[in-house]
């Protein structure tokens, strides 16, 4: 089991919810993000402030650690720019540090990645993907680089393609996308302790009845989700005509330009 483990992102909304949880299981906790943790620091856990653009500043980052959560990033669409510094090469520099002495990476992407599918299609990780912003496209570019860092290096890494992770849905999307805080910390947990990954994408939902996706990695790193979003069911529907027409919701109508009545 990995032990000494960096978070980045730590001040983040998911950061701080997964702190305290990770230091309660016994995982020794280097915390970061490029703000101040706004809590008290949780059992086992110390934390050290950098920017994930710097390349130096990730290395000491992740010297000395055994496994690495990148919750780290701009979590929004966002302009291309700062996107690209937090995400692209924020990640970047992440990957490089971890190839030296081969850290496991369990990185939080996104279904932005394959947010211009249109809402009911069923998906499987493997099928192509359609991002649905700036945003999506830089974690399309996580899950690849991980493909490369695994084939190139052999650098595991665990993706996690998340919905909408919070501690209870509020619209009929969710119904869908929705990951209980519950679910990702099984799920994080999972894909540190798995003996072998490789290169596995899961999708970061929970056992939601409607359900848009399967056919991912889940088995292989041990991740059973236990809670469904159906028992909150019905949520009111939100957004105009394309935030309700493709699974990436109000990012995927966000800048659109397209005519509307197109297929
Ligand atoms: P968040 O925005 O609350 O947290 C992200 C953290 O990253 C922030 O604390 C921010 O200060 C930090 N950060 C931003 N730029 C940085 C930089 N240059 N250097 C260091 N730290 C930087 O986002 P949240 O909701 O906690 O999400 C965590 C991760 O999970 C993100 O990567 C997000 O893309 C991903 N995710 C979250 C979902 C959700 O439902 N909350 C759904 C899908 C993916
Ligand atoms: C994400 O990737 C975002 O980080 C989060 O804020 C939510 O908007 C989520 O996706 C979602 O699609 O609901």
């Amino acid at each position: 089991m990995a032990r000494t483990i960096l978070l980045t992102g730590a001040s983040g909304a998911l950061g701080r919810m997964l702190a305290p949880r990770l230091g309660a299981r016994g995982y020794d906790l280097r915390l970061s993000d490029i703000v101040a943790f706004p809590d008290p620091l949780p059992a086992r856990a110390a934390f050290q402030q950098a920017d994930l653009a710097d390349e130096a500043a990730v290395r000491r980052l992740v010297r000395g650690t055994d496994a690495i959560l990148h919750f780290g990033g701009i979590s929004v669409e966002q302009p291309f720019r700062r996107v690209f510094d937090a995400n692209i090469l924020g990640l970047t520099h992440l990957f490089e540090a971890a190839r030296e002495k081969l850290q496991r990476v369990v990185f939080a992407s996104s279904n932005h990645a394959i947010g211009y599918y249109e809402r009911g299609t069923r998906l499987g990780t493997t099928d192509p993907m359609r991002p649905d912003g700036y945003y999506g496209l830089s974690k399309a570019y996580g899950e690849l680089l991980g493909r490369m860092m695994f084939d190139k290096h052999g650098l595991e890494s665990v993706h996690l393609r998340i919905g909408s992770c919070l501690a209870v849905p509020t619209e009929a999307r969710h119904l869908s996308t929705w990951l209980s805080y519950d679910d990702l910390e099984r799920l994080v947990v999972a894909a540190l302790d798995a003996p072998e990954t490789g290169h596995a994408v899961v999708w970061g939902v929970s056992a939601n009845a409607a359900s848009w996706w399967a056919a991912d990695d889940a088995g292989r790193i041990g991740y059973t989700p236990k809670d469904d979003a159906s028992r909150f069911a019905p949520l009111p529907e939100t957004g105009d005509a394309v935030t309700r027409r493709f699974q990436g919701g109000s990012f995927a109508a966000m800048n659109y330009t397209r005519d509307r009545s197109e297929p």
